[in-house]
């Protein structure tokens, strides 16, 4: 019986570790490629039916030992998908596209709002909450991997709400 407690206990400490990681969702969603780790994809929820452009969030790990870098991104619903940043200029917050996003060793880049996305233009259809995006990344060492982004409320912040809760501005963009 010692032993069952025991193996409980541990359960238990993993879904509070993956809890505090993550965004308190329970099913932490990752994507193992070459080195890379892609954890927590998710995208926001389009916040009107004709919205043309969406954004898709994750956090990459490298847990290798060189950096690499994210190149590209597609999706079948999007026409085009860019690597943006977002940047502070004479006070407004702009989207700039970036060419890579790189991800060093030990250093978590996370994407989220208010910051590093990945950038859906041209959609087809409206993403809608509740579905699944599909993205697939491509890393200039790791390669290629396609991973499933649930789709989120329109007003999400992800895992980091409180770091991005200024940057409005970015969100009305989407
Ligand atoms: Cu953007």
């Amino acid at each position: 019986m010692r032993v069952w407690k025991h193996a409980i206990g541990w359960g238990l400490a993993i879904v509070a570790a993956v809890t505090v990681a993550g965004t308190g969702i329970a099913q932490a969603a990752e994507y193992k490629v070459g080195t890379i780790v892609v954890s927590e994809p998710w995208a926001r929820a389009s916040a009107s039916p004709m919205a043309k452009a969406g954004a898709a969030y994750a956090t990459l790990v490298n847990a290798g030992q060189q950096m690499d870098r994210l190149l590209a991104a597609e999706s079948p619903v999007a026409g085009k998908v860019e690597l943006h940043t977002v940047l502070m200029e004479g006070g407004v917050m702009k989207m700039r596209q970036v060419n890579a996003i790189e991800i060093h060793p030990g250093e978590p880049t996370v994407l989220q709002p208010g910051g590093l996305h990945v950038m859906l233009m041209g959609l087809h259809a409206p993403l809608k909450e509740g579905e699944v995006l599909t993205v697939t990344l491509t890393f200039e060492k790791a390669g290629k991997i396609t991973v499933e982004a649930p789709i989120r409320a329109a007003g999400a912040k992800g895992s980091m709400g409180g770091m991005s809760g200024g940057h409005k501005g970015h969100g009305a963009m989407h």
